[in-house]
């Protein structure tokens, strides 16, 4: 008796974990989500503090060309963003569009910017961007 409710709890343990097995992934390993790009308004520089367009969101309206624009609570934070526009924008790292800059072009985008380098192999723009302005 006592090795049949043995091997029957055993039974119930592989089904238990078959089925964590099964299970869909928890939300914080699935791959980037649409509806966090969507979040973007039409028109509009997005900014996202996390990598795959995570944490706070910073949208900024498109500027008339060649305004710049110093940020503000995401200075130095940005990790991916989104130029949501049909115009080229440039990115930069030190304040009033100085320094180096990126060039992301109409509707471009990074959904990571550990993988773009200022200096390859050491310094990537993740957490670099402080000020920017649209370029026709
Ligand atoms: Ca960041």
């Amino acid at each position: 008796m006592k090795k049949s409710l043995f091997v029957a709890a055993r039974m119930l343990t592989v089904l238990v974990v078959v089925a964590a097995i099964m299970a869909p992934a928890p939300a914080t390993a699935s791959p980037a989500s649409p509806d966090a790009l969507a979040d973007c308004p039409n028109n509009s520089l997005c900014l996202w503090e996390h990598v795959q367009w995570g944490g706070t969101l910073g949208a900024y309206n498109k500027k008339p060309d060649g305004q710049c624009y110093s940020m503000g609570v995401l200075n130095n934070q940005t990790s991916s963003l989104y130029n949501r526009t049909s115009t080229h924008l440039y990115a930069y790292n030190a304040g009033n569009c100085t320094g180096d800059f990126l060039d992301f072009g109409p509707f471009g985008a990074s959904a990571d910017l550990t993988y773009q380098y200022i200096f390859w192999p050491t310094t990537t723009w993740n957490d670099k961007i402080s000020s920017f302005k649209w370029v026709s």
